[in-house]
């Protein structure tokens, strides 16, 4: 193969992946580590990369603590009643404590935060969420990652973890390839911090033809950060807990500055309220600790964010649909008019750009709302990603193994999406994450752990090979084409996409079947998956653009595995309105109020489960958990 290798050595840390969470790790690590050799390795332009790289309008994670507004602990307990108990305190706490100092550099940097000019706070969206004018948001955090980073290597591909040949289970850094200019580039490092995001475009999207593409999360988010750890043999948790967002219709765009600051509210197609009426049928299937209606009147205890999913989902099935955000009454006050349309100019412009196309004026007409195709993620309200090292401070020893963020592999450490049972971080916490990521794997480093790594030159060869190996088989077996793109001796990654999001979609709960699942369907799912891998030993990439998304698709599989098995593990319905195993409609604490833990063996792709403990270490108060 004509590409060169390019060799960056002597890394300190490398972040794979600048988003929110790798832009907060390469800032920080220059503050822990004067002396170290900082490198990013981002798919795209850290300028514009990653799920903010249209911007944002509000920061959805801030305590307002210095203006005496909420406590790190309340936080926790929000986040806990949202996804049904399940999530890592020592983590989330970890997060809150600091989220407010990475929002005031944010300010500090230049990124307009709204005030309230009343009180001189933030303005706040809701709780938790404060409103900026975000469309720079990503420039300007990657401005702090630019300075901070020795270097910064835009448009490389990372496919692989490099491991220590020295010792077992230690990472030595990454390799990847240049989207442009096809370069093969091997980083030898002492430390990796996996930001490189969640994914979407693994269930089949709502979105069809012409509008293909369009999808909430972005449509780059490729499941890398997932791929590439379960490859290294990192051990994940809560991957089963993939996530449905209500969104306005076709444009995907988020609700929740009309229902938080707007205050729209939903009806059913014959105007009527509808949520209230699943309730007390979901009350059995959840329990009381979940759902207990009557106290969430008293105590404003948020409804968990799956639940309200659960009642859009049935009454759109019992044929009363379309479920429409009611508007018209807000958008009378021109000031809310605006926030309305400024929501989406500065977040979601697709969702403008529809409206506007397609006649609707959300002050005359109140626009339809749909559920979307499933997302595996960890920062909004899900909590998918590996399983960490909590702080030394607050976990318990289940949940501790010397680093914070470290994964159970040595020297590999996550942020943002990457890390499992962190729900609502959102853009400001996975910055957080990865500050405190950096932070440990400068005390890693410090501490002589990752002395004497080595990588033989048999590693970065096969690795070499193995990536470009799409290529090879496209020039080898081009001319069988039988017609159009078809070629029996290959797929290509489109139809490897289609393919898997299909199968994730009828399989393991994805819209076409209402989400849900059950074991039968899990199992087929699974050989399907198995006999899809055989097949991407053979996909073909007609040039460079091909590989990317070979590779892409190729870290998607390995999520989606990893969901598939975890989904079949958790046998009951922990979050109705996300997905529902048929054969264990209920919530049951007795056997699963637990996390689940899933290591798959690099060596022979095979999986085990664990159950490991749900701690709750932060006391129950229901009224402070209000949303
Ligand atoms: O309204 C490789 N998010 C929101 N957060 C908020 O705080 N407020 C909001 O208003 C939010 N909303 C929202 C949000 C996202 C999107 C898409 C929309 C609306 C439309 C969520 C946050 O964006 C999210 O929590 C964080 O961005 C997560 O951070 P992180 O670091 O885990 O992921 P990333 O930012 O996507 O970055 C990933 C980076 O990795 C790169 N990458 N690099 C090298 N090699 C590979 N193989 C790679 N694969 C990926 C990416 O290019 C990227 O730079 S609302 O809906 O709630
Ligand atoms: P979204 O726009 O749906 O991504 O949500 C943005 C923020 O608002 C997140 O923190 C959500 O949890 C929150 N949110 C959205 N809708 C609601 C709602 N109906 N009630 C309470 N919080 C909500």
């Amino acid at each position: 193969m004509a590409y060169k290798t390019i060799v960056e050595d002597g890394i300190d840390v490398l972040v794979c992946g600048a988003g929110l969470g790798g832009t907060g790790a390469a800032f920080e690590a220059r503050y822990w580590g004067k002396d170290k050799k900082i490198v990013i390795a981002e798919k795209a332009n850290i300028d514009r990369s990653g799920a903010v790289a249209q911007g944002l309008y509000a920061i959805n994670c801030y305590m307002g603590t210095r203006f005496g507004e909420n406590n790190p602990e309340d936080h926790v307990r929000y986040a806990r009643i949202d996804l049904m108990g399940m999530v890592r305190e020592d983590l989330l706490f970890d997060m809150a404590r600091h989220v407010d100092s990475a929002v005031h550099q944010f300010e500090e940097w230049g990124l307009p935060l709204m005030r309230n000019p009343k009180t001189g706070a933030y303005q706040r969206e809701g709780r938790w969420q404060i409103m900026i004018h975000g469309e720079s948001y990503k420039p300007i955090v990657a401005e702090a990652a630019k300075k901070s980073a020795d270097k910064v290597f835009n448009r490389v591909c990372v496919t692989h973890l490099l491991m220590d040949d020295s010792k077992e289970n230690r990472v030595a850094g990454a390799v990847g390839f240049n989207v442009r200019t096809g370069n093969y580039h091997v980083f030898k490092s002492k430390t990796v911090v996996v930001a490189a995001g969640g994914a979407s475009n693994i269930f089949k999207p709502r979105s069809v033809g012409e509008g293909a593409g369009r999808v909430w999360y972005a449509p780059w988010s490729s499941g890398s950060a997932y791929g590439l750890m379960i490859g290294a043999g990192a051990k994940m948790t809560q991957m089963e807990n993939r996530i449905v967002l209500a969104r306005f219709k076709d444009g995907y765009g988020p609700v929740g500055a009309y229902f938080l600051h707007l205050k729209t509210y939903t009806q059913n197609g014959m105007g009527e309220e509808y949520e209230s009426k699943w309730f007390p049928a979901l009350e059995e299937m959840v329990g009381k600790r979940y759902l207990d209606i009557e106290a969430s009147h008293l105590t404003h205890r948020p409804i968990p964010t799956c639940l309200r999913n659960h009642a859009f989902i049935h009454e759109v099935n019992a044929g009363r649909g379309p479920i429409h955000m009611v508007t018209m009454e807000a958008f009378q006050d021109p000031h809310l008019e605006e926030i309305g349309w400024h929501n989406f100019l500065g977040m979601t412009v697709g969702q403008a750009v529809l409206w506007a196309a397609t006649d609707v004026d959300p002050k005359y007409e109140n626009p339809e709302l749909t559920t979307s195709e499933p997302y595996v993620m960890g920062s909004h309200a899900t909590g998918c990603g590996a399983w960490c090292s909590g702080p030394e401070d607050l976990s318990p020893p289940e949940y501790f193994w010397g680093y914070n963020r470290m994964t159970t592999v040595e020297g590999l450490f996550g942020a943002g999406d990457a890390v499992g049972g962190t729900p609502h971080a959102f853009s400001s916490g996975s910055f957080t994450e990865g500050r405190l990521a950096a932070k440990a794997a400068c005390k890693y480093i410090d501490d002589g752990k990752a002395e004497g790594i080595r990588v033989s030159e048999e590693q970065i060869k096969r690795r070499k090979e193995e990536i470009y190996k799409p290529m090879e088989h496209y020039k080898i077996y081009r001319n069988e084409i039988t017609a159009g793109s078809v070629n029996p001796n290959y797929i290509n990654p489109r139809q490897g996409l289609d393919r898997l999001q299909k199968l994730m979609d009828e399989y393991c709960g994805g819209v076409t079947v209402s989400y849900m699942t059950n074991e039968k369907l899990l199992n087929i799912g699974l050989k399907k998956l198995k006999l899809l891998e055989e097949d991407l030993e053979k996909i073909a990439a007609e040039n460079i653009h091909e590989l990317l998304r070979a590779w892409e698709l190729k870290h998607r599989h390995l999520t989606s595995e990893a969901v598939m098995h975890h989904t079949m593990f958790r046998k009951e319905t922990r979050w109705p309105g996300y997905y529902y195993r048929g054969d264990a409609m209920k919530v049951d604490d007795d056997n699963w109020h637990v996390l689940t833990v899933s290591h798959r063996d690099p060596k022979t792709g095979e999986y085990t489960m664990e159950k490991a403990p749900c701690y709750h270490l932060i006391e129950d108060k229901p009224e402070a958990a209000a949303a």
